[in-house]
């Protein structure tokens, strides 16, 4: 037996599902998880000493590729301070200076654990601030596992085949309102029915916990406007889109300003870290200046903070990060293009920038229903190909790719190569 599999089975008598998340489960593409022991650059190398080309990125914060030199360092450093203080820091400072630098939209950002963590306060903030009750969110979009966030709720939900996770009590689900992504029509029609109940609008301004779906022209812009008409907040969820999409996020790459954010996974550079943040009077309304209460032991960790200042220094005194991000989106989603123009099955292509997700489904992709009509037994067999030729995908076809600065066009070669592979299999 397998190393991963042992482990696997050793995982299962104590954790459940074998795992502490469960897309890692592998349970919709039909084999057992890989366990991962190491990870350097683009690579990622198992219990059993197989490497692959990860596009996983651990969901995220892995924009410079694993275990960057200027991170690790860094986490060494504060390490040789102490773990945790629970008290103030110069670096809790430099962070939250930083933060305000790159994204326009904050002035004031507090710091928290996770992008869970992140929503909910945010959210809390929201309700706070506007004194209603009500959340419009959109379906098919993930803002972490905060109760009122999880009612058609994207990523591992899709893969389990629910919308909505036990356990919410329909007193707080009755409060998050959805509406379809991309569908500005159907969230003016929900404002009309909930006039004046609305406290905020939360989105992804690229969904990627369905796969991957862009926002359709005007769409962002179409909810700032309407949030503003309505008196309500717009919140962009960046967990994933942060840094990612440019230094300042999906906001300035859209050219769309939410009135808060909520952060998560890159700020930690591959720390647990989280944060929201926003305009100034918005902010202090949370303790201990306001009244609206959210805290943490853990919040500003120092080892946390420092692994996040040193991914963020890099990133913001190396724009060519981003422009190499770009290349090599261009290099892998456009290869992939190619070779979907050759091939007559029914398959879709959506990315943006170093984000992108190949649907098995037909095209357009543009929201939740149109994701759900993807055959998931096709990308699991697309998954377990891509594995056998060493390229480790998201085990599920409602997640993204993610490219890091350190894959090269070797590993882009290599990957289209094996798609090309699967796709002249499957036709055969
Ligand atoms: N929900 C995460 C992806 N959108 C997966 C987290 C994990 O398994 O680490």
């Amino acid at each position: 037996m397998y190393r991963s599999e042992a482990l696997f089975e050793r995982a299962k008598k104590v954790i459940p599902g074998g795992v502490n998340s469960p897309v890692r489960a592998f349970g919709s593409v039909g084999c057992s998880p890989r366990f991962i022991k190491s990870a350097a650059g683009a690579l990622v190398t198992d219990e059993d000493g197989n490497s692959y080309i990860d596009y996983v990125g651990s969901w995220g914060p892995m924009i410079l590729g694993h275990n960057h030199p200027a991170v690790r360092e860094a986490v060494v450093r504060a390490v040789e301070n102490g773990l945790s203080f629970g008290a103030a820091t110069e670096n809790e400072v430099r962070m939250a200076e930083l933060v305000c630098s790159v994204f326009g939209s904050v002035e004031m950002v507090r710091m928290v654990n996770s992008g869970t963590e992140a929503v909910m306060s945010a959210v809390r903030l929201a309700r706070g601030a506007t004194g209603r009750d009500k959340i419009l969110k959109f379906e098919g979009c993930y803002h972490g596992h905060c109760d009122s966030m999880l009612v058609s709720a994207g990523s591992g939900l899709m893969t389990g085949g629910v919308s909505a996770s036990a356990g919410v009590t329909r007193g707080c689900a009755k409060d998050t309102l959805t509406a379809a992504y991309n569908d500005l029509s159907m969230a003016e029609e929900i404002f009309e029915k909930n006039r004046g109940e609305i406290a905020a609008v939360i989105v992804e301004p690229v969904a990627a916990n369905m796969g991957v779906v862009p926002p359709r022209e005007g769409f962002l812009s179409g909810l700032r406007s309407l949030c503003d008409r309505e008196g309500a907040l717009l919140v962009f969820d960046e967990v994933i889109t942060g840094f990612r999409l440019s230094l300042g996020g999906a906001q300035e790459r859209f050219g769309v300003i939410p009135d808060l954010t909520a952060l998560g996974k890159i700020i930690g550079g591959g720390l647990p870290v989280g944060a929201y943040g926003g305009r100034r009077e918005l902010m202090e309304q949370v303790a201990p200046l306001g009244r609206v209460y959210q805290a943490g032991t853990l919040s500003g960790n120092p080892v946390a903070m420092a692994a996040g200042i040193a991914q963020l220094e890099h990133l913001k005194a190396h724009p060519e990060v981003y422009e190499r991000l770009e290349s090599l989106s261009a290099r892998l989603f456009g290869g992939i293009q190619r070779l979907l123009g050759g091939c007559a099955a029914p398959l879709a292509l959506n990315f943006v920038g170093s984000l992108g997700s190949l649907f098995f489904a037909p095209g357009p992709v543009r929201n939740y229903a149109d994701a759900r009509r993807s055959d998931t037994g096709a990308y699991a067999r697309y998954f377990r190909h891509m594995l056998s030729r060493g390229i480790y995908l998201a085990p599920s076809q409602f997640e993204a790719m993610f490219l890091s600065a350190s894959h090269t066009d070797e590993h882009i070669d290599a990957t289209l190569e094996a798609i090309e592979d699967f796709l002249s299999k499957e036709s055969a």
